[in-house]
């Protein structure tokens, strides 16, 4: 396919672009945390959606080499957030489970990036997904320890749509849960998944994770994701995925 040898440029040519969405505090509407997520402008066919190259660039092995520079990225950009809006400021990254692969994340030089731009480790959460966990090879859980020991936190995405076990939150200690967008969809027509957003969160808080809802694009989900206590919302009713310069900070709870 042509896009594997046009990815290959893009490296270079710079046409990467990172998007940020925020995270929003369902109680506060305070927006101190927000999503990394990549965006490829092909000089030809525009805009290319990550949910297509990405598969790519994992099945070549660019992934981590992409990787790295959404790392680098979204360390400087949570620097400058850090400095101008809050010092608590936390940037979210996608890892796919092919860069816990065969080493291919240098993690000490992650961690000297981060320590380059005076971002202490607590200024990023790494996003996993439930796959990653079940992978007992690769070392998986030693890289997330360092992760770990470095401050860093763990989010697990897409959280209800794998296969994981239970057990896996507490043995991996795992910081956030995303609750996957297609629970949130139907939220306010479907008791079924009101009933497992419920289980969800009422879990996640007993053993002391915190949860983050996806897809949450009406007021009338954010209202019930609130009502049920979840932390926090993501998604098109606070903002769509945009450039740095365009992060609401604080966002409206009511209406
Ligand atoms: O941003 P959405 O807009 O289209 O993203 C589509 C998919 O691509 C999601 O599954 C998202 O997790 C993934 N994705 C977006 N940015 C990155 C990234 O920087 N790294 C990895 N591994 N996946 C990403
Ligand atoms: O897999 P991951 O959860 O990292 O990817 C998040 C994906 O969800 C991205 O493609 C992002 O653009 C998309 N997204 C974010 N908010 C919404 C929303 O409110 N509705 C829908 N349909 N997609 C969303
Ligand atoms: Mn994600
Ligand atoms: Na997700």
């Amino acid at each position: 396919m042509r896009l594997i040898n046009d990815l290959r440029v893009a490296m270079a040519e710079k046409q990467f672009s990172i998007h940020y969405q925020p995270i929003v505090d369902l109680r506060t509407g305070q927006v101190h945390k927000a999503e990394a997520l990549i965006r490829w402008r092909h000089p030809v066919e525009g805009l290319v959606s990550p949910a297509d190259f990405i598969p790519i660039a994992e099945e070549t092995g660019m992934i981590v080499e992409l990787g790295d520079w959404v790392f680098r990225e979204a360390v400087k950009q949570v620097a400058a957030w850090r400095r101008t809006h809050h010092p608590q400021f936390q940037v979210s990254v996608n890892v796919s489970p092919m860069q816990f692969r065969n080493e291919g994340i240098d993690q000490a030089s992650w961690l000297a990036h981060l320590s380059a731009m005076g971002v202490p480790g607590q200024g990023v959460l790494v996003e996993i997904t439930e796959g990653l966990l079940m992978d007992a090879g690769h070392n998986v859980s030693g890289q997330l320890q360092v992760f770990r020991q470095a401050g860093i936190g763990l989010s697990l995405d897409d959280f209800g749509t794998g296969y994981s076990s239970l057990s896996y939150l507490k043995k991996f200690d795992i910081d956030f849960l995303k609750i996957d967008q297609s629970f949130v969809r139907n939220l306010t027509t479907d008791p079924d998944d009101m009933a497992l957003c419920n289980v969800i969160i009422v879990m996640a808080h007993t053993l002391g994770l915190k949860v983050v809802a996806e897809g949450v694009e009406t007021p009338a989900q954010r209202d019930l994701l609130a009502a049920a206590g979840c932390d926090y919302g993501q998604g098109y009713l606070f903002a769509r995925p945009a450039p740095a310069g365009e992060m609401p900070f604080a966002l409206p709870m009511a209406g």
